[in-house]
């Protein structure tokens, strides 16, 4: 098929900004954030410009927008070396353990500051019943920094009253840049509404980044910010697999649906190296409204069972799991949850319930025996109504469904099930970028550190949140603390190379031609039919979006098929993706968010491609209740216990692939 360029000689062409700093921080979420925080303070008394780009307004964009209800990594009186072997039992013992460890050292700080910034943290009353923040606060509980006791709701996750989170966290990064910008003498550092499309190589030195470019999506203008280091914290990846959710209700998916794989298709562009790209996250949640079960399960101690009231993890269950799953089976992580609850569900079991109705039963007997009946009536209202925010907090369409299902959580159980497959390297997953150590854990192989913590294989070029790989379980605190890892590490490298000046080879012109290329294959074709909708010379985003959730649905292993893929399965969805990346350069697009749309898409299938053929590669079944290779249904520590690499030449359309040996660290 003839391929389309863009000459501009029917779509307007943009005005192009150029925009110098130094350190180019790409998104706006908890990790940039952690980043801008982080870097304000070493590089304003070197002079250094620091600049911030988000495809949204970051009081509110990223995964945190709508707000938390729980602090997921928070160390506090644990060790970090058990911190480690818990992420490690969760993501099936591979992991790296020397950015597991460095995170752990240091999330603890980002929490601290998250507090004296105005998040209200849930603390342990006098009598031992929990204060919630507000409460805490007003009974002068002590900062946790200051020793103050948090409520726990499992051995690593804190309370939190966390509506506005990330408004809280975007203030201050939002105060640093603003400091930055006062004392550097620029107009303007902080890019909101501007969606980062493609990173560039520095013309002059080889495997090093220079520079990303992107579009306005309220103007029409492309700026090509310039940084001598570059962080890329643009997220994961939503939406790639077709969602449980249809027709209007696929606005809502459990991780946010404008994380659309920036973060991984920036990096692999220009080679950045992958590892562990075959991981995904398919999280059981509240059927529908995707509210989150964590409180639930260890705050509230609700228990999840099938119809007939038994607990899908034991018995028979458990017995033929260890058989393809031991010794990993044993540690009940987070998959193989999942892959338990399903065989219930594939033997007709279902539906699973969560039986908050129990729990909340068992909350107030042990309440009216603790505090007596008065006491307790007050404390148990209190309670209901944090069962209630833990939705509003942070999956507030879960509340609105279960008001419209006359769901009283005291009353009448809620029905969970697995959900579509997520990419991200922050949660419990562990898909990303191959990043340098800190260097400074015990018995690390040399090779994971070269020289600069959390810089990938492409010099300059920084990870941080849910773009690292092999380091899941960092969550909201850890991507934020990763950020200022990162931070630091890009000003050194910054500081160590005062000569680099970045150029890149690609000119404006050629840049523009290239992200408005939907604008111009609109305009030209628009009339060849009556409906603009439908046209045999373009595929509209929303088209091209259906038809690759279905490639990757019905091939690569999403709900369709109960998570099921195999080699032949996986050949065929890549010739069809193949062929869709081929259409994407016929994409069209009417206006400024449709041409958002059109590169959402196009990130989206490069990151679904690195998934799928990392799953082809590894000949196992690593995550079963993430997913399972039919032909390769155990696990098989003896040929597979160790990472898969990759690197993505975008000059040949070719992937290469490698195994990369998993070191313990902590025994
Ligand atoms: O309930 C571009 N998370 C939870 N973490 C916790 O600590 N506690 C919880 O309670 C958590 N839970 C939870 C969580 C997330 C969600 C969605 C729900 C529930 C419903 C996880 C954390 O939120 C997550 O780990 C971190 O936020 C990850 O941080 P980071 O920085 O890696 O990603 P981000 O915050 O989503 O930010 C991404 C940014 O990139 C921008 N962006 N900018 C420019 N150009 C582009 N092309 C871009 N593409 C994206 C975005 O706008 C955003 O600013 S629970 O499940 O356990
Ligand atoms: P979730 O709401 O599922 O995202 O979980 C929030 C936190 O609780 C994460 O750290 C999870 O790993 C943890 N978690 C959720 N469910 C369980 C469970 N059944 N057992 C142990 N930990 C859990």
């Amino acid at each position: 098929m003839e391929k389309e360029t863009c000459t501009f000689s029917f779509c307007q062409k943009p005005e192009v900004v150029v925009v110098e700093a130094d350190l180019l921080l790409i998104g706006g979420g908890m990790a940039c954030c952690g980043a801008a925080y982080e870097a304000a303070r070493y590089a304003t008394p070197k002079g250094l410009k620091i600049v911030m780009v988000d495809k949204a307004s970051t009081d509110r964009s990223g995964a945190v927008a709508m707000g938390l209800s729980a602090i997921n990594t928070y160390v506090g009186e644990n060790k970090v070396a058990d911190y480690v072997k818990y992420v490690r039992g969760d993501l099936m013992g591979i992991i790296r353990e020397d950015l597991v460890a460095d995170l752990g050292a240091h999330v603890d700080n980002s929490v601290h500051l998250f507090e004296e910034w105005g998040l209200p943290i849930w603390k342990k009353g006098d009598d031992g019943f929990s204060l919630d923040g507000f409460q805490a606060r007003d009974e002068g509980k002590a900062l946790l920094k200051d020793g103050g006791t948090p409520v726990r709701s499992g051995k690593w996750q804190i309370m939190i009253n966390g509506e506005s989170y990330k408004v809280i966290v975007g203030e201050a990064a939002k105060a640093a840049l603003e400091y930055n910008r006062k004392a550097t003498g620029m107009d303007q550092n902080l890019y909101e509404r501007v969606f980062c499309v493609k990173a560039y190589k520095d013309a002059n030195e080889p495997n090093r980044i220079a520079a990303v470019a992107g579009f306005s999506v309220r103007e029409n203008k492309i700026y090509i910010f310039k940084g001598k280091a570059i962080i890329n914290a643009a997220g994961g990846a939503v939406n790639c697999f077709r969602p449980r959710s249809i027709a209007e209700g696929q606005g809502r998916a459990w991780y946010p649906v404008w994380n659309s794989g920036s973060g991984y298709a920036l990096g692999l562009q220009v080679g950045a190296e992958l590892t562990m790209m075959e991981n995904r996250f398919v999280p059981a949640r509240f059927k529908d409204g995707y509210g989150p079960v964590g409180a639930w399960f260890l705050f509230f101690k609700a228990q999840a069972r099938n119809a007939a009231g038994e607990d899908y993890c034991t018995g028979e269950n458990f017995e033929a799991s260890k058989k393809l799953y031991s010794p990993y089976v044993e540690k009940l992580g987070t998959c193989l949850r999942n892959h338990m609850m399903m065989m219930d569900m594939k033997a007709g079991k279902g539906p699973i319930w969560m039986n908050t109705h129990h729990a909340m039963d068992a909350i107030s007997k042990t309440f009216v025996e603790k505090f007596g009946e008065k006491d307790a009536q007050k404390k148990i209202k209190h309670l209901e109504a944090e069962a209630w925010e833990d939705f509003l907090d942070m999956a507030i369409g879960q509340a609105g469904l279960w008001a419209s299902k006359n769901i009283e959580p005291d009353k009448t159980p809620s029905e969970i099930m697995p959900t579509e497959p997520y990419l991200l390297g922050s949660h419990a997953g562990c898909a990303g970028f191959w990043v340098s150590g800190p260097g400074t854990i015990p018995g690390a192989p040399k090779e994971w550190f070269w020289g600069y913590n959390r810089m990938s294989t492409v010099k300059g070029l920084f990870m941080a949140g849910d773009v690292v790989g092999a380091s899941g379980h960092k969550f909201s605190s850890g991507s934020h603390a990763e950020g200022r890892i990162c931070a630091k590490s890009a000003i050194a490298l910054i500081l160590d190379e005062p000569n680099f000046k970045p150029v890149i080879k690609e000119t404006a012109d050629e840049i523009s031609a290239e992200l408005y290329l939907p604008f111009e294959v609109y305009e030209k074709y628009k009339t060849f039919s009556t409906d603009p909708f439908t046209n045999p010379y373009y595929i509209r985003p929303k088209m091209l979006q259906a038809r690759m959730q279905k490639i990757a649905d019905e091939y690569f292993g999403g709900c369709a098929t109960w998570y099921m893929t195999s080699k032949t399965m996986l050949d065929e969805g890549l010739k069809l993706l193949g062929m869709l990346k081929e259409d994407a350069n016929k994409m069209a697009a009417s206006n400024l968010h449709e041409l958002l749309r059109c590169w959402e898409n196009y990130h989206r299938i490069l990151s679904v491609e690195a998934h799928a053929r990392h799953i082809l590669f590894r000949e196992e079944t690593r995550y079963p209740g993430y997913y399972y290779r039919g032909d390769f249904l155990a696990i098989n520590d003896a040929e597979w216990k160790c990472f898969v690499n990759s690197t993505y030449d975008a000059a040949t359309d070719t992937w290469n692939f490698k195994k990369v040996p998993y070191v313990e660290l902590f025994a």
